[in-house]
């Protein structure tokens, strides 16, 4: 686990399970239909309870599908979190990764913000079953948590977690933050 600071919010990055963290809202790498199938959605879901899925279904037949960058909350039903913030990052190949990656952790980051949120857990959005490059999907992110707070210097938000999933992943994110932050 490696620790930084930014204009006095901490980063944290480690590698771990995310449905394990101890975070106001976790960040969950959604589609654009909340189906919850594969990957880090459903490791939450799986753990979380069901709940989650039925919440997920209640806001798609109301508003409809997201859009890539958007950002909605559900319950976190049984996980520690007080929400699941589910988002949805963009596909290899589609065009413009960076900036919706960007805009997927900044209106995740305005959505714990508008609850008081002190802490926010994220994945690496984007880095598994949609194969954008970890080195570019890092860069992206931790650009996305440095423009929100830049943007956003009143923000509840203290703390910022990455949690990553895999060791090589981790070592990618965290040689960025040391970059970035240290
Ligand atoms: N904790 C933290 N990270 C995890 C966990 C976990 N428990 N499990 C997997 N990862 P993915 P995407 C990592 O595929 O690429 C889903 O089906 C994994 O190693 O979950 O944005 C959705 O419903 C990878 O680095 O998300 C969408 O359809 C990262 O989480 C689609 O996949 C993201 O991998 C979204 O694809």
């Amino acid at each position: 686990m490696d620790v930084f600071t930014y204009k006095g919010r901490e980063i944290v990055v480690l590698k771990g399970d995310i449905t394990e963290v101890e975070a106001d809202a976790i960040v969950n790498a959604a589609n654009k239909y909340l189906k919850h199938g594969g990957g880090v959605a459903a490791a939450i879901v799986r753990k979380g309870g069901d709940i989650i899925q039925k919440e997920s279904n209640k806001i798609i037949a109301e508003y409809g599908p997201l859009e890539v960058g958007e950002a909605v909350a559900t319950t976190a039903g049984n996980l520690k979190a007080k929400k699941v913030i589910h988002t949805v990052g963009p596909v290899y190949g589609e065009g413009d990764e960076r900036n919706k990656l960007i805009k997927a952790v900044y209106n995740s980051m305005r959505l714990a913000d508008s609850m008081g949120f002190e802490s926010i857990a994220f994945p690496a959005i984007s880095t598994g079953i949609y194969r954008v490059p970890v080195g570019l999907a890092a860069e992206a992110i931790t650009d996305g948590i440095q423009i929100f707070i830049d943007e956003n210097p009143d923000t509840s938000i203290k703390k910022v977690l990455l949690v990553l999933y895999t060791t090589s992943i981790f070592d990618v994110f965290r040689s960025v933050c040391k970059k970035k932050f240290g």
